[in-house]
C-alpha cells in the first residue's frame, strides 16, 4: 500500500462530493513517539486534513496514512489514564449486568489495546481480544486476555466463529474512527454476532469536536468524526438497527451506539438525533465555523507563549496524549516551545514527541523541576488532573488548558 492516498469517496455513503473545512498541515503522526536515536532520521509528515460529507454527515480526512505506519509500535495505553480505566470497568459491569447470560457467552473486542476491558470480563464469560499492535496484545495476554494479533474485518470474524462460534457482544472502544474499511468491519460483524447479539461502539463524538473546539482531536488515526446521523446511515447500509445511544464524559464527549439485528431505535436515538439537527451537525456552515475557531485558537495560544517566553517563564506539557502532538505542530511549536512533557504511560517515557521532539518524561521530574506553567495537552481529563495537581498549583504553578478556549488556571 502507498505510506497515504486522497479519500476521495465519503467511506459510509460514497457521495464523491466532500467540502474540505480544515487544514492542520503535514503533520508527523501523533502516537509515533521518537527514540532518541532516531530524532536525526527524516520522520514522515503527512497531510492532515478534514471534508465533510452532506449526504450522510460524516466527518473525515481528506487523507488516509497506511495503518502499518500509524498502528505497529503503537504507544497508546487504555491502562495509563485512571478516568479511563474507571470508566471501561463500568462498561463491563454494564454489559455483565445486561448481556451475559451464562460464562459460554463469548464477548470479542477489537481494537482491544492492553485488554483493560475484557479483563474485567473474563470472570463472567468467555473472552477475545483483537488488535494488530504486538507490544499492546502482549500486555493484554499477560493479564489472562486472549488477543489475535490482526485488523479486524470479515475475514478475522470468520476466522473467529469458526473456531469460537457467534458472539453474544461484540464491542469497539475509540476504535471505529481508525478504520477505513468499514463496510468490510460491518460486514465481519454480521458474521460473528448471535441473532440476538448486540454490537457496542463507542467514539469520539463531533459534537465535542465542534462544541468543544477540540480541533486537536484531529490527527491520522481518527479517519472518521461520527455523529449518531453518520453512524445511523452505516448501521441501515448493513441491516443494523441502531436501538440506543448515549454520550459519555470521556474523551471530552464520546458517543457510545448499540447496534442490532433487529428492534426500534429507543427514545435516547431520537431524542439524541434531534439534538444533533438543532447544534447543527448535519450542515456544512457548522464545520465552516469550527474552522476558524481553531484558527483563531492557535494564534490565542501563540501569542501566549510569545508572552510568557517574553516574560522569560518557564513552559511544560502535561500528559503526552496522541491530542498534544496536533495541537503543537498545529500551532508551529518546536523543541523549545515545552521545557519537557510529563506522562503517566511507561513505553512513552524515554521517548520524543513527534514533530516537536520534546522530551516526555516521568511525572516524578515535578517533584524537582517546577515549571511556572503547565500546559494541559490531556485537557479531556482536566479536573481529574487538576484535583490531582492541588499541592503543585498551591506552589503557584498555573495550568494552560488550551481548548476549547485558552484559559489559565
Ligand atoms: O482514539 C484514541 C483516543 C480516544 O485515545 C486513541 N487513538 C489514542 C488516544 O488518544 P490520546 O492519546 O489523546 O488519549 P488520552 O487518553 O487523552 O491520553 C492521555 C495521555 O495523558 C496518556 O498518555 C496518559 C497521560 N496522562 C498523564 O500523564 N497523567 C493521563 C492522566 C489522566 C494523567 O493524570
Amino acid at each position: 500500500m502507498a505510506r497515504y492516498f486522497q479519500k476521495k469517496q465519503c467511506r459510509i455513503c460514497g457521495n464523491t462530493r466532500l467540502v474540505s473545512v480544515l487544514d492542520l498541515g503535514r503533520q508527523s503522526p501523533a502516537n509515533n513517539f521518537l527514540k532518541k536515536s532516531e530524532m536525526n532520521r527524516k520522520k514522515p509528515r503527512f497531510p492532515l486534513a478534514v471534508q465533510f460529507c452532506e449526504n450522510c454527515s460524516l466527518l473525515s480526512l481528506c487523507h488516509v496514512v497506511d495503518p502499518e505506519i500509524l498502528f505497529v509500535g503503537y504507544q497508546y495505553l487504555t491502562g495509563a489514564s485512571a478516568p479511563l480505566v474507571a470508566h471501561f470497568v463500568e462498561e463491563a459491569k454494564m454489559i455483565a449486568r445486561k448481556f451475559i447470560r451464562d460464562k459460554s457467552n463469548l464477548v470479542v473486542e477489537f481494537g482491544s489495546n492492553d485488554g483493560t476491558l475484557l479483563a474485567e470480563l473474563k470472570d463472567y464469560c468467555r473472552v477475545l481480544g483483537v488488535d494488530p499492535a504486538r507490544n499492546v496484545a502482549a500486555r493484554a495476554k499477560k493479564r489472562g486476555v486472549p488477543t489475535i494479533l490482526a485488523f479486524f474485518g470479515e475475514r478475522t470474524a470468520k476466522h473467529i466463529q469458526a473456531r469460537h462460534g457467534h458472539a453474544r457482544v461484540i464491542v469497539a472502544n475509540n476504535v471505529f474512527a481508525h478504520i477505513d474499511a468499514l463496510h468490510d468491519v460491518m460486514r465481519g460483524i454480521r458474521t460473528l454476532l448471535r441473532e440476538d447479539g448486540v454490537f457496542i461502539s463507542e467514539s469520539h463524538w463531533v459534537g465535542n469536536l465542534i462544541g468543544e473546539g477540540g480541533f486537536d482531536q484531529i490527527y491520522h488515526e481518527h479517519l472518521s468524526y461520527y455523529s449518531l446521523h453518520a453512524l445511523r446511515t452505516l448501521a441501515g447500509v448493513h441491516g443494523l438497527i441502531i436501538t440506543d445511544a448515549e454520550l459519555l464524559p470521556i474523551h471530552g464527549a464520546s458517543l457510545r451506539v448499540t447496534m442490532r439485528r433487529a428492534g426500534t431505535a429507543g427514545a435516547s436515538v431520537r431524542q439524541l438525533l434531534l439534538h444533533e439537527e438543532k447544534i447543527g451537525l448535519t450542515r456544512l456552515a457548522t464545520f465552516e465555523r469550527f474552522a476558524k475557531r481553531a484558527s483563531a485558537n492557535k494564534a490565542e495560544l501563540r501569542e501566549l507563549f510569545r508572552e510568557l517566553k517574553r516574560k522569560q517563564k518557564t513552559i511544560a506539557g502535561y500528559g503526552a496524549p496522541a491530542k498534544g502532538n496536533t495541537l503543537l505542530n498545529y500551532c508551529g511549536f518546536g523543541r523549545r516551545a515545552l521545557a519537557f512533557i510529563t506522562d503517566t504511560t511507561p513505553s512513552k517515557q524515554g521517548l520524543l514527541a513527534p514533530g516537536t521532539h520534546i522530551p516526555i518524561v516521568p511525572p516524578a521530574i515535578l517533584k524537582t523541576e517546577l515549571p511556572d506553567y503547565l500546559l494541559l495537552l490531556a485537557w479531556n481529563y482536566a479536573d481529574a488532573i487538576l484535583e490531582k495537581e492541588k499541592a503543585l498549583r498551591a506552589k503557584g504553578v498555573k495550568f494552560i488548558i488550551p481548548v476549547p478556549r485558552v484559559r489559565i488556571v
